[in-house]
């Protein structure tokens, strides 16, 4: 079909020649092109494009079917073809062919650029869209800038990139999913292709944004619904959503390059319960293996792995393991012989494999996008759980090796299509986390996995957690890490994390504790640094930085019942955890400023505003509602900049009026027994909140068979009503007594049913009150006494009650 043979020129797609409509898609031929759009549902529609009779659709993806009974009526001229759903209108315009997108009201969202609108550069692929009026963007993953992307433009190639800067890119991940926000309404689009691929919000022009992709075809799918949520629920219902992790992955996790011996490790455990800062998991970085060699164990660092393991499960931790995609060329090394046997590996076109140097020297590198590698993987991670492993890393899989240059022509199945490393590099970490994934299922069956990966692609979140890579200490980082996992948020991945304290460089006393404390309010709450560098620990750092650190560590274990909730929700939606402004209050421009782009809502209820270490006061935006300061319940009405003070053992934390969540009492681990006491913190407001309260065991699977507790706290702030709804699920709760907490209240006259409960005035605090270190004099602390808490306690009990006050 193609008739340009000058590759150097702006390729049109043309006017349209033929159409053939179906059953919810239209399909046919421009004069340079083949299309189809598709309508895979009410709100979203795929658009296909490509240069012959055939589409080559990325295969890992998108794990949804169309639903080819959706509603829709279709109107044909000779100049449009107009699909309308019960959300939106879709009108193509037949010469030239260009897209236009309406919400159900008929209100613009989105439209190609008419004289552009799907165009090539010899085999480059572009969509070009009209930039709409104050268009601002969201999204597009692991990507580092501003909240609002317009004006900057953004590369997808996965990139190991150490100590990368906070305005570089492109990094470890990739996912071509953003969202354009409108004065009052917003879309998303998804540009399903694995090649390297430019997204352009309006960086060196103001006619267009663009996205294109090096090869490949145009296929992407446009979503609108009412608000940012629910178009973020469309694209994880595209792509996937988490799986529910283990309970002890949400808990502090520690990691070094790395620790070793077995005698530092053990010591390090200790010194977690010795001090009582709780944690769940070490990490095992590269020197646990022999000479970097995947799938081994060192012998004098590690003599005995499976009784260090043991010992360290004994204490209540975890042991994750880091898994690296480079297998050392040696004969005589399982892996590689046994690879090689099997045909397993990268290869160049000549059939010869590719080999690339990492840790272990020159390696070869399984095919990840070939099933019969993913499991061969799988069962070669039976090393690690033989010795009692329980997690996954896995690392450099962008695929990293030195020199960062991989050449395009090498040859990967890419699930039997065979494509050069052009269009496979973007998937290939996202297999091999998900051969990780499924490697722990099949070594373990009984537990679910958990697995971290650093690079992936639009799916990941159905495999593995994240983290945002080589990040350094600086202020500046953590403010990005912040940004980055709030957009990873925003787009589908919900369970990721930063290195606190920064991977490289040495933080300041100051930012380690300021790091901590925000990070207990991330999805994934892991501190990391470099070989060669000092101790990073939260005890490394002086007296002042440990009780902060351990405060804030502590408050995130209380607060597990609600994490807990909300990774269940997350799972179920595919709803962040971690939710930029831009989700709830998509609309409010204030909240795009450079100023307040970093705060986020951590489990809905907590507004959270990340500071630098240096400040001691700072400037907070309060988007609509009332809030109230998290430690001592003093109220602010909402739509407001406030200033703050934020010492560094206080991280400005705002609890939004009407909110419920729930806590539990201090407890060392995430399977260490709490004292049985559920507190309900409820707060008065305006709203009505539905809190789902979801237990299980926290780390089987027969929650999927029905072992799980799951309830609706539902608060009626007007009605002066909190109603309990009965239990649902089998799982027999972990508390036998409720303890409600009222804030803001002065009303002390409470009835559950029938019966009349006593109230009194609280004394609860949210963080220990620092030794010698406290900033604050004792009048002014804003911990000693919560003076409108109200609280009384209540048994548990499974059959719903409504409190009336
Ligand atoms: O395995 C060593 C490191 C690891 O600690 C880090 O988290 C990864 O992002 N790894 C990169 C390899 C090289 C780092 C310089």
């Amino acid at each position: 079909m193609e008739n340009s043979s000058n590759h150097s020129q702006n390729a049109h797609v043309g006017n349209v020649k033929t159409i053939t409509y179906q059953k919810n898609s239209i399909s046919g031929t421009t004069d340079t092109a083949y299309f189809k759009i598709s309508v895979f549902s009410t709100e979203v529609i795929r658009v296909q494009v490509n240069k012959f009779s055939q589409f080559y659709p990325n295969p890992y993806s998108v794990i949804k079917d169309q639903n080819i009974d959706t509603n829709i009526e279709i109107k044909k001229s000779d100049g449009q073809s107009i699909i309308a759903t019960d959300k939106l209108e879709v009108v193509i315009n037949h010469q030239p062919f260009h897209i236009k997108f309406n919400d159900q009201s008929g209100q613009i969202l989105n439209e190609d650029d008419e004289s552009f609108s799907i165009s090539w550069l010899g085999t480059e692929v572009t969509n070009y869209k009209k930039l709409q009026p104050n268009e601002k963007f969201i999204g597009l993953g692991e990507k580092t800038g501003n909240l609002d992307r317009s004006g900057a433009a953004y590369t997808n190639w996965n990139t190991d990139y150490f100590a990368y800067g906070v305005g570089d890119d492109p990094l470890y991940m990739s996912i071509p999913f953003y969202m354009g926000v409108l004065e009052n309404r917003a879309y998303g689009i998804f540009f399903d292709n694995t090649h390297k691929s430019i997204f352009n919000f309006g960086a060196s022009n103001r006619r267009f944004m663009y996205y294109s992709a090096d090869d490949g075809d145009m296929d992407y799918y446009f979503i609108h619904d009412d608000s940012v949520a629910d178009i973020i629920s469309h694209y994880t219902s595209l792509t996937g959503r988490m799986e529910l992790p283990p309970k002890w992955a949400l808990g502090f996790q520690q990691c070094r390059y790395s620790y070793y011996p077995e005698s530092e490790v053990l010591t390090l455990a200790n010194t977690f319960r010795d001090k009582k800062m709780p944690a769940d998991v070490i990490y095992l970085d590269i020197h646990h293996m022999e000479k970097y060699k995947v799938f081994t164990f060192d012998g004098e660092k590690f003599p005995n792995p499976q009784q260090m393991i043991q010992s360290l499960k004994e204490k209540g931790f975890r042991v994750v393991v880091i898994m690296d995609p480079g297998i050392k060329v040696e004969k005589g090394y399982d892996p590689y012989d046994d690879g090689k046997a099997n045909d397993l590996f990268i290869k160049f076109p000549d059939g010869e494999d590719y080999e690339g140097q990492v840790w272990p020297g020159w390696c070869t590198f399984p095919d990840f996008t070939m099933e019969k590698t993913r499991k061969w993987w799988g069962e070669k991670m039976k090393f690690y759980k033989d010795a009692g492993v329980d997690g996954y890393w896995t690392d450099m899989n962008e695929p990293a090796s030195w020199g960062q240059f991989t050449p395009n022509l090498i040859n990967f199945d890419y699930e039997g299509e065979q494509v050069s490393h052009r269009k496979a590099r973007n998937i290939y970490g996202m297999q091999m986390a998900k051969a990780a994934k499924e490697g722990s299922e099949k070594q373990n069956p009984k537990e679910r996995p958990f697995v971290l990966t650093r690079a992936g692609f639009s799916g990941v979140q159905r495999y593995a957690a994240a983290w945002t890579g080589d990040n350094v200490s600086t202020d500046a980082h953590m403010l990005a890490g912040i940004r980055l996992v709030n957009s990873l948020g925003i787009s589908g991945v919900s369970f990721a994390g930063y290195d606190i304290g920064g991977f490289a460089g040495e933080a300041s006393k100051g930012l380690f504790a300021r790091w901590m404390s925000i990070a207990a309010f991330a999805p994934l709450f892991r501190a990391h640094s470099m070989i060669n560098s000092n101790d990073a620990e939260p005890w490394a750092f002086g007296e002042e930085v440990e009780e902060i650190s351990r405060n804030y560590m502590k408050l995130r274990y209380q607060l597990l019942p609600t994490i807990y909730s909300y990774f269940y929700k997350s799972a179920m939606t595919g709803q962040s955890i971690a939710t930029s402004l831009a989700i709830p209050y998509s609309f409010d421009k204030k909240i795009y400023s450079g100023a307040y782009q970093n705060q986020y809502l951590f489990c809905d209820s907590f507004l959270i505003a990340p500071v630098e270490s240096f400040k001691e006061i700072t400037k907070v935006y309060l988007p609509e509602g009332d809030w109230y300061y998290f430690y001592d319940d003093k109220k602010y009405i909402g739509k407001n900049e406030i200033y703050v003070d934020c010492p560094l053992s206080y991280l400005p934390v705002f609890v939004k009026a009407g909110a419920v969540f729930t806590m539990q009492s201090s407890i060392q681990h995430t399977a260490d027994q709490n004292d049985g006491h559920l507190h309900v913190h409820v707060y008065a407001g305006k709203v009505e909140q539905n809190f789902v309260h979801y237990e299980d065991d926290g780390i089987s699977l027969s929650h999927l068979k029905g072992e799980y507790l799951k309830r609706n706290i539902i608060w009626n702030s007007a009605k002066k009503k909190l109603h309990f709804e009965s239990t649902e699920g089998n799982y027999v709760s972990d508390f036998h007594t409720i303890v409600i907490h009222l804030h803001g209240f002065s009303d002390s006259d409470i009835q559950i049913d029938q019966q009349s409960y006593t109230t009194h005035l609280g004394d609860f605090a949210f963080l220990d009150k620092l030794t010698d270190f406290d900033p604050l004099p004792d009048h002014s602390h804003p911990h000693l006494k919560i003076k409108e808490l109200i609280s009384f306690t209540i048994p548990y009990q499974a059959e719903d009650f409504t409190i009336q006050f």
